[in-house]
Formats: structure tokens, sequence, C-alpha cells
């Protein structure tokens, strides 16, 4: 096989030595690259100025993350249903107080928030919130969005959209602005897990379905795929499954995904992603904070990916339990992308045992983390702890590498955690396209 020019100046360069890392200063160079590589976050909850109010960004929404809210209710005497009667700026002084005042903040999303503040070069430790109120009041949005996403080393952010969410829906029929570093999904969950009423919302939006999803049903909602594929221009279809999730078996959700779903992401050349694992509400009193997680059965995972072979799956597994097990499908199927450390996963020493896992049986042929954010600033910190919890990983591997007999090149590193960043995503999803 006649080798590319980059593979030839990279090997120019290697029997150069030029850019060969000395075995002392691999973590120096992998920490270098990690930094001056910018991300694309490809699952997030954040959405630009043109959403108005449904996109979260301040300190009062920083400190009302759910993750917060699990953690306060852990701390407070306070009641979920007398915490859900206090201003959005109560709950935040509360938490504020419980969490970071009569407490250290040493949790993950706990420090996050202490992250943020001092990236801002705001104080970290003072009864009180008046001087970064004042800090975010005076923000203008637009500009703030570039420094924080210049900040977190970000530079593009995948958005999760909901067709049938009343609030956004009618923002999207009425037009949106496209915005340079926030590209959409078709996010499905009410779609394949909530028929009974999304049926409903389908008619309603001039789509002719019945509740069993039969007859026409199929053809009218990948009529409705179409018409929110041309209007979104997605990335990718999206849904989240519980953890008792099985396929194949018998339900509307399911032939929803296998006739409709998986073929209009077949006919768009986009792929689908699957998250897997959640229980949702197991405490309804604390909505969003209430879910939690199950371990799943992987063979749906499996049998999808070998009954659909032209399309493209991109993975991320709630449970620690099934970690290793979506490793191995990945390495049976070459039309599995695993992505991500979400959400009860998103802890530095899981990150760490995952991600370990991962580039010992893939390589770099996986997607390492997202940020799921909810909040903007949020960004800055799960990134930074991502690159933090990556640079030994990454120098473990250069060392073992250069231990067992060949050095590494600083283009070689550059171009690992490229493709682990960037490319990957790029690739298996339309982000080239818009
Ligand atoms: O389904 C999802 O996209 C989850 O990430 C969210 O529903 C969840 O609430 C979350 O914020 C996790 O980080
Ligand atoms: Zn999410």
């Amino acid at each position: 096989m006649k080798a590319t020019v980059s593979s030839q100046s990279a090997q120019q360069a290697r029997s150069s030595g030029s850019d060969l890392i000395p075995f002392g200063e691999i973590p120096h160079a992998v920490e270098e690259v990690l930094a001056t590589t910018e991300c694309i976050d490809v699952h997030t909850h954040l959405f630009p100025p043109a959403f108005g109010k449904i996109g979260l960004w301040g300190i009062d929404e920083l400190l009302t993350y759910h993750y917060l809210e699990a953690e306060f209710f852990r701390s407070s005497d306070l009641s979920p249903e007398r915490y859900w009667t206090l201003s959005k700026r109560q709950q935040a002084d509360a938490i504020w107080r419980a969490l970071f005042v009569e407490n250290a903040p040493i949790s993950e999303a706990t420090r996050g928030v202490i992250a943020v503040l001092k990236a801002f070069g705001l104080p970290t430790d003072t009864p009180d919130l008046s001087e970064a109120r004042s800090f975010f009041e005076s923000q203008k949005l637009d500009a703030h969005i570039t420094r924080v996403l210049k900040m977190a080393g970000v530079s593009l952010v995948v958005m999760t959209n909901d067709p049938l969410d009343p609030e956004e829906s009618s923002l999207w029929l009425k037009g949106i602005p496209a915005h340079p570093q926030f590209r959409a999904v078709l996010r499905l969950d009410r779609v394949l897990k909530g028929w009974k009423h999304s049926g409903q919302a389908l008619s309603q939006q001039g789509y002719q379905v019945d509740e069993q999803a039969s007859g026409k049903s199929i053809a009218e909602v990948r009529r409705f795929l179409a018409d929110w594929y041309k209007r979104m221009q997605p990335v990718y279809m999206a849904v989240s499954l519980p953890d008792t999730f099985q396929y194949p078996e018998e339900s509307i959700g399911n032939r929803l995904l296998a006739e409709a779903v998986l073929p209009s992401c077949r006919e768009f050349r986009i792929p689908v992603t699957l998250m897997i694992g959640v229980r949702l509400q197991v405490n309804p009193r604390l909505r969003l904070a209430g879910d939690a997680v199950g371990r799943a059965d992987l063979r749906a995972v499996g049998n999808l990916c070998r009954d659909f072979p032209e399309n493209r799956f991109l993975v991320s597994v709630l449970s620690r339990e099934n970690q290793h097990e979506l490793c191995v499908y990945a390495r049976k199927f070459n039309n599995l992308m695993p992505f991500g450390c979400w959400w009860f996963m998103n802890n530095p020493s899981i990150v760490e045992e995952i991600t370990r896992e991962r580039i010992e049986m893939l390589g770099t042929s996986f997607i390492p983390q997202h940020s799921d954010a909810r909040v903007l600033e949020q960004v800055i910190y799960k990134w930074a702890n991502t690159r933090r919890t990556l640079a030994p990983i990454l120098s473990t591997a250069y060392s073992l590498l250069s231990a067992d007999g060949r050095a590494v090149t600083r283009r070689e590193i550059k171009q690992d955690v490229t493709r682990l960043f960037r490319s990957n995503a790029e690739t298996w999803t339309n982000l080239n396209h818009r």
C-alpha cells in the first residue's frame, strides 16, 4: 500500500526524531495537546440566545442544577414540597447555604460551581451570592456564550431538541436563526416512549396517525421526521431508554424505531443515539432530580447493530455494570460508537475507569465524553475535569507504548486527541454538513 503524504511526513518526522517525545516529557506533551485541542460536545441541554429562557445560565441556575438539588435534600431538613414553593433565587440561596457554607463543597457537582466562580475571578467562600449575581446580571448573553465556550475549550455544542415540547416546538415552527456554535438533535423520547400522548400531538400537528400506530401511521411518522429534519438539520436522532429496554420485543415504540426512525436515519445519513439505563422518577418529589439508574440488558444493542447494519448507533449507558459489555459489543459491531460517561457515570473516578478500559479495548475509536450541561457555564468545569482525567490515562498509554518499544510523536498525540475530541463525532454525525 503506497504511504500517504501525512504518514510519509509522519515517517520522516519520526525517522528524523524531531517529532519524537522523550519518555519523561510525555505527560507534559499530552496535557498541552489536550489543553489546545477544542472539542465537540456531542450531548448537552444548552440553547443559544434565540431560544430565550429555555437556555439556562448564571449563578442561580448553576446552584439549582438537579445534581445539586439531589445533594441538597440530603443535607437539609427542607421538604421537597416546601423547596418547590421557593423562588429560583431563594432555592439557590438555600442550596448555597447548605452545600457551600454549612458543608465543604467536595462533591463533583459542588466543586464544579466553585471552579466556575474561580474561572470568572469571583469569590468562592462568601456567605451570600450578591457579587456573583451582579457579575452574571452584567453579562451580555451572546458575548458571554462565546467567552464561556472559549474558556471550556469547546468549539461546537450539540443540543437536545424536543419537537413535541410545546414551548420549544413553537419556536422552531416560527423559525429559529442558525447559531454557528450550536447544532440541533431530534430527540424522540415522547414519540418512542409515550405514543399514547405523542400520537395525539402528532395529529394536532396534522399527521394522520392512530393510537395503535397502525396503517399509514408509520408513513406519517416518517413524514413527521422528514419535516423536522428539514427544520432542524439535526446531527442525529436520539432517545433515552429505560434499563428494561428490550429489542426485539413487540411494542409500539420498537415498531416505530425499526420501521420509521431507523429508515429515516438511513435516508438522512445520520446516526441514532441510544442512551440506555435510566429509571425515570423513582422519587417524583425531587422532579428532575428524581431519576435513577438500572443495569440494562445490552443484548438489545447487539441485536439492533446486527439487524440494522446500515444504521450507525451512538450509544451511552448509564449503569457502571454495563460499561465493559458496551466496549465488547463495540468490538463486534463497527456500526456502534460508545460515547460519553453519562450522568451518574460523570464522576472522575468512574470516568477514569471507563476511559482506561475503552483505550485498552478500542484504542481511540470512541467518543470519551459529553458534558450533558444543562446550564451554560457547566461546560467550563465538566471539560476541565475531562481533560484532567484524560491526561494521565493517555500519558500512561503512550508511556507503555514507549516501554514496549515504540516512541510516540507529538503528531500522533495530536491526531489521537483530535480523533477523540472531534473527528469521531464529525465522521459519525453530519456535523460537517449544514
Ligand atoms: O436523558 C438525558 O438526556 C439526561 O441526560 C437528562 O435527562 C438528565 O436529566 C441529565 O441532565 C443528566 O445529566
Ligand atoms: Zn442529557
